[in-house]
């Protein structure tokens, strides 16, 4: 007869899941053990690097990733990262090994204590089964939860003792289940909302992560096109959902209330797809939308719908409602929206470089369909208007702002897309909080090109301190960390450049060298 062990990785095996990312502790050896030598076990060794990673992987590959955490303390060192996961709707089955049931009584060591209570409210459901006989039942919820709409991760806690016990024949039926949701819209609805947007004198649309997370960029194209309307993105969105190069595209939308709506002025209609209506981040006081303008938001997330403070909502799939309207609206007559004005190239120059220097050459020399992971904060609105993102899933970025998210999410996209160029962009503030990422990118040679951009200081917060007039503030600079040194004690190759010549040599090195690679570049502070 099957153990639930058996049974639980025969689940995983049909629902797609061989790669186990995980930190591992005593209460997890028995799940682990002769473990299948068809999966495959990522450790990092610390656990927001294993969420971290386990995030990129399932943005990258749109399924379930499988993360492995030890009892209580394993999920609190990853509790950032359930921040992220959540933000981004990110398909994350964590789950994290219980004391065996007999002991769980008397707290020993290692007990997760009010274990489904922990990870809330960062997930969409946590379970610890009452029998272990409810395992793979458990499992097989989790993971359909964590992927129907709006996905996003979800939390079990599994007493040790469980995985050696047999499983009850009946529980076999979980093995060939499908379970997948519809979410159009039928054809009346489908035509009163394209006669919206017909009968809007001067629409715009704004774009979230959910459409590039549906793959949905074409979609979104198109229906800019026939309505001959300009494209901006969502404020703080964690991915790229229209092509920069787009003569439509006009940009990153600011994350404060009053200058947002000033751009969006003259616009009777906005479409909102794939985000919430907004996420704001500086306080600006003032009108949620300008004068005379509807709202329209569409979204995988019924939560994402309710909330909104003003517009109407559609709650459905955001790639088969984009698809179905780029085709039920009619061709605008109006004239199509002029490329924007982009940003001069940087001059060449010596060191320390100017951040835009730094990404003109990377833009330059990568690939085209080279891929960033982003966690250089002062440095985001550059990057979307310099760097080129054509292609679905370009462009990575921690979804609540929490850092430590970046350097193990490239590992986890590189892992999903080995044919594409990871860049992740971090800044030396930044690389500190998930350094051990780059040990894992070591051990499965996972060739991301890691850009560090040493300014010295806490770049984002000094622009925040001039945003809320809070002087004298102490802390904001990180001086004295040699990142090379740090790099190669985790066993990459790694050099440190400050001029124009030497980045563009290390950096086309790096992309070429089939192993992972950082790159230490000093980047000049400019201060607001
Ligand atoms: N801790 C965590 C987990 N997340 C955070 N967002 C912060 C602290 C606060 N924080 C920011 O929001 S930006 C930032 C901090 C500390 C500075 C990051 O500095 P950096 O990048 O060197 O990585 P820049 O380009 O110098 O801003
Ligand atoms: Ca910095």
């Amino acid at each position: 007869m099957a153990t639930i062990r058996d049974l639980t990785y025969e689940l995983l095996r049909r629902n797609g899941i061989t790669t186990i990312f995980g930190n591992p502790g005593s209460n997890e050896l028995p799940f682990l053990q002769d473990f299948p030598s068809d999966f495959r076990y990522i450790l990092a060794l610390h656990e927001g690097v294993a969420i971290g990673i386990a995030d990129g992987y399932a943005q990258a590959t749109g399924r379930t990733a499988l993360v492995n955490l030890h009892s209580a303390a394993g999920t609190g060192n990853a509790m950032g990262g359930f921040a992220n996961a959540w933000n981004s709707h990110s398909r994350l089955l964590v789950t994290a090994g219980q004391q065996t049931r007999a002991m769980i009584g008397v707290e020993p060591l290692l007990t997760n204590l009010d274990a489904t209570t922990l990870p809330k409210p960062l997930v969409k459901w946590s379970y610890e089964p009452a029998r272990a006989e409810d395992v793979p039942l458990a499992f097989s919820r989790a993971l359909h939860m964590s992927s129907l709409p709006a996905p996003g991760p979800v939390y079990l806690s599994i007493p040790y003792d469980d995985w050696a016990k047999p499983a009850e024949p009946e529980s076999l039926r979980l093995l060939g289940r499908s379970v997948f949701a519809a979410g159009a819209l039928d054809p009346g609805a489908m035509n009163a909302l394209a006669a919206r947007l017909d009968r809007s004198a001067n629409p715009v649309i704004i774009l979230g992560p959910d459409v590039d997370a549906a793959r949905a960029n074409d979609h979104a194209v198109r229906l800019a096109e026939r309505l001959k309307a300009p494209v901006w993105v969502a404020p703080s969105a964690p991915r790229c959902p229209f092509p920069t190069t787009h003569a439509h595209f006009r940009g990153l939308l600011p994350a404060g209330m009053a200058s947002l709506s000033r751009l969006l002025e003259g616009h009777d209609l906005v479409l909102v797809a794939g985000a919430p209506v907004f996420r704001y981040h500086q306080y600006e006081p003032g009108p949620l939308l300008p004068p005379g303008a509807e709202l329209i938001q569409i979204t995988c997330d019924p939560d994402e719908a309710a909330r909104a403070p003003m517009g109407d909502a559609i709650v459905g799939d955001v790639g088969r409602i984009l698809s179905a309207l780029a085709d039920a609206v009619g061709e605008a007559a109006r004239a199509a929206p002029q490329p924007r004005e982009t940003p001069p190239r940087s001059a060449p120059g010596a060191g320390p470089l100017t951040a835009e220097r730094v990404l003109d050459l990377m833009n330059e020399l990568a690939p085209p369909d080279a891929i960033y992971v982003n966690e250089s904060t002062s440095t985001i609105e550059a990057m979307w208007e310099r760097l080129r993102w054509e292609n679905p899933g370009s462009y990575y970025f921690g979804a609540a702002g929490g850092l430590g998210f970046a350097m193990p999410a490239a590992v986890g996209v590189q892992l999903a897309e080995p044919e594409r160029r990871v860049i992740a962009v971090i800044g030396d503030g930044s690389a500190n909080y998930s350094v051990t990422a780059l040990w894992t990118a070591a051990q499965h040679n996972v060739p991301v090109v890691f850009v560090i951009m040493r300014n010295g200081t806490y770049g984002a917060l000094r622009w925040f301190a001039g945003v809320l007039h809070a002087e004298r503030v102490p802390a904001l600079d990180v001086p004295g960390i040699d990142f090379v040194a740090i790099a190669k004690g985790y066993g990459l190759e790694a050099t440190r450049v400050d001029s124009d010549d030497a980045f563009a040599a290390a950096f086309a090195r790096a992309l070429k060298a089939g192993r992972p690679s950082l790159i230490e570049v000093a980047t000049a502070w400019i201060g607001p």
